[in-house]
């Protein structure tokens, strides 16, 4: 850490917006001083400029009973409605709302009003399911256009969705669909990933097994679109075909509004603990702040621009900037199956190229995968009609920043770094691309209407020039609601550190330039950071020990030139097991055991099998100083080890 900050602060370049962008940018330098004025009176003007309320509200904020908040309480609204029916009632039907790329090279574009129809019918299938007001649907699909229709009908009938992200294995499914309780589950036989299907069903199939032994029997049916023609099991009654049920429902839905607060989603988040924890977001807030940022920050022109946000829809960015924030906007936007490299490394720069791509969102771990492979590969490519980058998930090292405005933004398009996380719904620093000077490498500042702080332990601000814990310190209005089943987990983990002063604790280090200008420093506590995914050390740990040749497990994130960082282990064996393998086999195995247990992002870069791990005197193992194994630095400071000799052993095992 302290070497990256020293390199951070030699960096000086800075990029101001060009005149030819700011005469054409959505936003300018005004909203910061209309937000500052009255920040509750700017976000009403927000919601009510932006959205479509059946029934208006008439007051902003209850904070009356922190830190559970209330945005726009007394409105009522329908968020499928927002992002469909309004933008055909108002003549623009016609528009392409999604432009679909599948992997293997199929395409399909999607208008608004052919959108709106397949929702309004998935609408009537839900609800002939028996699916409405507050039941949770479980999603677990590839990125094809019926996974955001199914996003959107849940959210039409004013249920709950919970999205799992497709790379994960059975069991983080089951552990999903338990603790929301789900009804449904809407999947596909199987998506392209990497030039061949990978299955899904199958996997809702095993998640769903052992019925009777836990709260997935709360789990009725099973709705499945036929994508990657994969042979399924079909189980009688509960099981049914998108592509039977669908086209043969009415295409005749009438959104009934819901109050602002009604759920909208719940997305699982990895926390300091093994159990994920399920991030509750609600409606007029949510959609009002996603909305506001995709446009402001993206600089949105949906009558000209072609937004692609490379994110799953797994993940909290593909929610706020796939499906909601552009669809709320009425862009066009390109939605990709794939992977980057399939089938050729220059994938995406054609994919820009086909359909004239003007806004790109990605994060930074792609951005250093295409550096490796050299800028010949984008270059290869017209890029013309990029305008914005963005950059999301981890902080983006000087280097990338650079090479990513000058290759893929052809040293014109601004770069917008945005920061944000599952917790805060939407985008809360970032630079507006018509308003801020650009430093690479750094988030800069808080969008209009939010408030940041970085302070010391006892919650004073730092001053600038100095580092601390990044602090949200005043309410916003796509803020988690809470954590599923969980009031109390929710105060404790994000509000108890800085009780006395109100703020919200994000978990993230942050420096403060010389300007004020915010710099994230990544992660304070045990969540790691791979490829722009939270994983967990503690989530990683369990599924580990849960290995039977496991006597203990440490894991940590090491600093990796792609990853960013990435999943490195420290393993005890059982003596019988040691006896019987080789540690390089057992070290395989424990690698596909993560891997299938939580999912492929989770599986150890490197597993080291060790006689011992370091503790303190109370029993805390020491991470930090297997991060300084993991990093091939001399390992720091070992005093408050209860045996100080333990690191030499281990640093000789690694080795
Ligand atoms: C949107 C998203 C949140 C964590 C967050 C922080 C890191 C995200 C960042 C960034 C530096 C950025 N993070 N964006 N760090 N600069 N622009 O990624 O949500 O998956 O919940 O992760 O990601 O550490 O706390 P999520």
């Amino acid at each position: 850490m302290s070497s990256q900050i020293d390199h951070l602060l030699n960096e000086t370049r800075h990029f101001a917006p060009s005149r030819e962008f700011v005469a054409q940018a959505v936003a300018g330098a005004d909203l910061y001083d209309r937000a500052k004025v009255d920040r509750e009176g700017f976000w009403a003007e927000q919601a009510r400029e932006l959205l479509h309320w059946h029934k208006p509200f008439t007051e902003v904020l209850d904070w009356s009973n922190p830190p559970f908040a209330q945005w726009f309480a007394d409105g009522e609204l329908n968020v499928s409605y927002n992002c469909l029916d309004r933008h055909v009632e108002a003549g623009n039907g016609d528009r392409v709302a999604l432009l679909w790329e599948g992997e293997p090279g199929d395409d399909r574009r999607v208008t608004y009003a052919e959108l709106t129809d397949e929702v309004k019918r998935l609408a009537n299938v839900l609800e002939g399911l028996g699916i409405g007001h507050g039941d949770r649907v479980a999603i677990y699909m590839p990125m094809i256009p019926e996974a955001v229709a199914a996003m959107l009908a849940v959210a039409r009938v004013g249920a709950i969705h919970s999205v799992v992200f497709g790379g994960f294995s059975a069991d983080s499914l089951r552990a999903r669909i338990d603790d929301a309780g789900a009804r449904l589950v809407i999947t596909a036989d199987g998506g392209w990933r990497k030039g061949k299907v990978s299955p899904l069903k199958p996997a809702v199939d095993q998640a769903l097994a052992d019925r009777g032994s836990g709260p997935q029997e709360s789990v009725e049916h099973v709705i499945v679109v036929k994508r990657g023609e994969n042979e399924v099991a079909w189980v009688e009654g509960r099981d049914l075909w998108w592509h039977d049920v669908v086209p043969a429902a009415s295409a005749d839905h009438t959104a009934q509004p819901f109050p602002a607060e009604n759920p909208l989603f719940i997305l699982y988040t990895s926390g300091t603990t093994g159990k994920p924890k399920g991030i509750l977001h609600t409606s007029g807030g949510y959609l009002t702040q996603a909305t506001f940022t995709n446009r402001v920050v993206h600089d949105i022109h949906p009558e000209t621009d072609v937004y692609w946000c490379t994110a799953d829809i797994g993940w909290i960015t593909g929610h706020s900037y796939v499906t909601y924030g552009p669809l709320a906007n009425g862009a066009t936007q390109v939605l990709y199956e794939g992977t980057p490299e399939t089938p050729h490394p220059g994938r995406w720069w054609e994919v820009i190229e086909k359909y004239g791509v003007s806004v790109f969102y990605t994060a930074p771990t792609a951005i250093r995968s295409f550096m490796k492979l050299g800028r010949q590969i984008p270059q290869s490519f017209d890029l013309s009609s990029v305008r914005v980058l963005g950059s999301v998930g981890e902080p983006i090292n000087p280097e990338a920043w650079v090479w990513y405005r000058d290759v893929i933004g052809e040293d014109r398009a601004p770069i917008v770094d945005t920061w944000w996380q599952t917790e805060t719904g939407a985008i809360m620093i970032s630079a507006l691309p018509g308003v801020t000077v650009t430093k690479p490498g750094a988030a800069q500042v808080a969008v209009p209407g939010i408030s940041v702080d970085v302070v010391d332990e006892a919650g004073e601000h730092v001053g600038t020039g100095n580092g601390g814990l990044l602090v949200i310190t005043e309410p916003w209005p796509s803020m988690l609601r809470g954590i599923w089943g969980d009031p109390e987990r929710f105060v404790e983990t994000y509000w108890e550190k800085f009780a006395d002063k109100g703020f919200y604790f994000a978990g993230d280090g942050a420096r403060l330039d010389e300007d004020g200008d915010v710099w994230l420093m990544g992660r304070v506590d045990d969540v790691m950071n791979v490829s722009g995914h939270r994983l967990s050390t503690a989530e990683i740990e369990s599924s580990l020990v849960a290995h039977e040749a496991t006597a203990e497990a440490a894991v940590v994130g090491a600093s990796d030139e792609t990853t960013g960082q990435a999943v490195v282990a420290f393993v005890i064996l059982k003596e019988s097991f040691l006896k019987a393998h080789t540690p390089d086999g057992l070290a395989a195995q424990l690698r596909s055991w993560v891997g299938e247990q939580i999912g492929p992002i989770a599986r150890p870069r490197d597993i080291y099998i060790v006689s011992e791990l370091p503790k303190t005197r109370s029993g805390k193992i020491m991470r930090r100083l297997l991060r300084d194994v993991a990093e091939g630095r001399e390992v720091g400071d070992t005093t408050t080890l209860a045996d100080t000799a333990v690191m030499s052993v281990i640093s000789a095992q690694v080795k």
